[in-house]
């Protein structure tokens, strides 16, 4: 079709002809209409960290071959890169504060909206980081999990953050400490490296490289506890079935799509429109629908089975069936061209984050004390906006697919209980030692407009599959799999090699789950990777070995956000190899490109691998998966 080159989702498709059809332009358009990309900014050689800039490096051109402060290609690379990383770890811990926040406001009393919904998991949390919880009430071990999570934001001393300290594998510990990377404070190490990075102060870039990877342990840290504190808040995710794609939105009912990051809105919407379905089938809806757009999408897929309407790049295609009433927003990755797109439509969007507003939005302020409130008031809006749809402008791709996710650590571990209720992971690490399937590999990031929307992510699992290995996701990854049917039994059949068959069978012959068990195990939001890591640390402590041993590799097929820089960068420094399929802009300094590419892993074992092709990056990820089985062989 006109569109196979943007998508490789046949309701994309059907959307994106809709939108040529009224004369929008789409975020595929906008793209196209960026070519040719500057040159400069491509390959990382542009800085604008001064008033004097920007200043950009030509290598042959006396005078020019460095900055006008005399900073050479590769100060200039690197400081670029680490600001990413800073940019990343600033949006996943300042939501992991906002969650620490509420569940501290729980604890003492107000937020009455919100409750202490998973105690086991509290408690397991407390007793990890040191927290003693005998005799004590519920609301006090609360508290003080919810104030150690704080300290890590502002530590003011030099001991580590307590979710590194108490989560890492002793050799990482150990390793972190000896780079003097192990993080203090999240915060505090954002504005150190905002300093380091600032305009004549420091121009070592493997010291500011160094300094970056500080700051993604703190986003890592961010992302460890937001997981921790939304499990305590929402419940720890279990298997759940649900559906994916444009054809979940439905045209007899209020659709109402949550987009974002943050579940503290998100999943009070969810609880919310269950008990004002009658308000809905008063303005002749037949209920209210929703359905999730990026990682809020994923909480609440996870914990409550709510439906996913589409991934990052997609989000406008949403827009464009006519059927949504409202998108209720709230951080991070929210297209600010929804909002002119909407006035094509009937739909309202309506933000939510002090934050976060887009100018012409409608704008309902958040209020964690009156959190049901809230969300019902924007509710009351969609119903509303529902009456002022135009049958004229509905269009719907007739696709949706079946879903089977909610995977926590928790709900994998408690499966591999069922076959070994002594060593749960040793069921994991075992079918690797024995060579029945490959590894693992983790599927995890956006979605970037430089390449054709989802290809990335569906090629590269269906190879790692036939070649047996065991996948898990997170983030838009999750998503693609979702909208195309790889989350279920039937994709097991259709794409998995022997092992991986065997594998994945034996799971199933005990799991007790209605369902089936699907390809790939998604396990939530991108803070949700760090259940990934948690299953990575488990898998090297059953083996005995460091994380950089684990046959473990991780892809982010279409990375786009800074949180992809961050989340790949601490997986780096955990010692694994990180295929991302885009060109980062590193590429204008030889030394950085070097550095990430091969030098970070003989000092942490893990490196990025740069890899547009998917056919070439899938076999270079199994590559780095035979060459880690083989080792642990000899
Ligand atoms: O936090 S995968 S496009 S939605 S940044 Fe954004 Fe990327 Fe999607 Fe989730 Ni993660
Ligand atoms: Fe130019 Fe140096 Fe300023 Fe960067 S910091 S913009 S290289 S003068």
């Amino acid at each position: 079709s006109e569109f196979e080159k943007s998508t490789v989702d046949p309701a994309a498709r059907e959307m994106l002809g809709k939108a040529k059809k009224i004369g929008y332009l789409t975020t595929f358009e906008r793209a196209k209409a960026q070519e040719p990309r500057c040159a400069f900014g491509n390959t990382g050689i542009c800085c604008r960290i001064c008033m004097q800039g920007p200043c950009r490096i030509i290598p042959k051109k006396p005078g020019a071959n460095k900055g006008i402060c005399g900073a050479a290609d590769y100060t200039i690379v690197a400081r670029n890169t680490v600001r990413l990383i800073a940019g990343g770890a600033a949006a996943h811990s300042d939501h992991g504060r906002h969650i620490a926040t509420t569940v501290l406001h729980v604890a003492e009393g107000h937020a009455k909206d919100y409750k202490i919904n998973d105690t086991a998991k509290l408690m397991k949390v407390a007793q990890r980081i040191g927290i003693a919880t005998e005799g004590k009430p519920v609301n006090e071990v609360a508290k003080e999990v919810a104030s150690a999570a704080l300290l890590d934001f502002g530590r003011l001393d030099s001991s580590p953050c307590t979710w590194l300290e108490t989560t890492l594998t002793e050799g990482r510990r150990k390793k972190f400490k000896d780079t003097t990377i192990m993080t203090s404070s999240i915060n505090g190490s954002i504005a150190e490296l905002l300093h380091q990075t600032h305009m004549g102060v420091d121009s070592d870039p493997v010291n500011i490289i160094f300094n970056g990877l500080k700051v993604a342990l703190g986003d890592l840290d961010g992302e460890y506890l937001a997981t921790d504190l939304s499990d305590v808040l929402f419940g720890t995710p279990t298997p759940t079935v649900s559906e994916a794609n444009l054809g979940v939105l439905d045209p007899e009912m209020v659709n109402i799509c949550v987009h974002g990051h943050n579940p503290l809105l998100s999943q009070m919407v969810v609880d919310v429109a269950r008990q004002m379905q009658d308000e809905a089938k008063a303005v002749g809806a037949k209920g209210i629908k929703l359905s999730g757009i990026c990682c809020t999408g994923n909480e609440v897929l996870m914990r409550a089975g709510v439906a996913i309407a589409t991934n990052f790049a997609t989000q406008e295609l949403a827009i464009m069936t006519g059927l949504v009433d409202a998108v209720v927003v709230d951080v991070q990755c929210i297209m600010p061209s929804l909002r002119s797109l909407a006035e094509c439509f009937h739909t309202k969007i309506i933000t939510t984050m002090p934050i976060s507003k887009i100018p012409g939005a409608y704008h309902y302020e958040f209020d964690e004390e009156h959190a049901a409130e809230s969300a019902k008031a924007i509710i009351r809006l969609a119903i509303d906006t529902y009456k002022l749809r135009d049958a004229k402008k509905i269009e719907r791709p007739d696709l949706k697919n079946k879903v089977i996710a909610g995977f926590s650590l928790e709900a994998i571990l408690d499966i591999f209980s069922k076959i070994n209720p002594d060593r749960p992971i040793s069921v994991l690490t075992d079918a690797i030692k024995a060579g029945e399937i490959k590894g693992v590999a983790l599927f995890a990031g956006c979605n970037n407009l430089k390449g054709t929307h989802n290809e990335n992510h569906l090629e590269i699992a269906k190879q790692m599959a036939a070649n047996d290995v065991f996948m898990i996701a997170t983030g838009c990854a999750g998503q693609a799999y979702a909208m195309n049917g790889l989350l279920t039994p039937e994709a097991v059949e259709a794409y998995a090699g022997p092992g991986l068959k065997a594998f994945i069978g034996r799971l199933n012959a005990k799991a007790d789950l209605t369902t089936g068990l699907p390809l790939i195990f998604h396990m939530g939001s991108c803070v949700d990777n760090s259940r990934t890591v948690a299953l990575l640390t488990m898998m090297a402590n059953e083996m005995g070995v460091d994380t950089p041993q684990v046959p473990f590799v991780a892809s982010a097929p279409e990375p786009m956000s800074e949180k992809a820089v961050a989340i790949g960068s601490w997986f780096v420094a955990m010692g694994i190899p990180v295929h991302i399929g885009v060109i980062a802009p590193v590429t204008g300094s030889d030394l950085v490109h070097g550095v990430v590419t091969q030098i970070a892993k003989d000092v942490f074992g893990g490196h990025f691998i740069m890899e547009t092709d998917h056919q070439k990056a899938g076999e270079k990820l199994l590559a780095a998966l035979n060459e880690r089985n083989w080792k642990l062989r000899i």
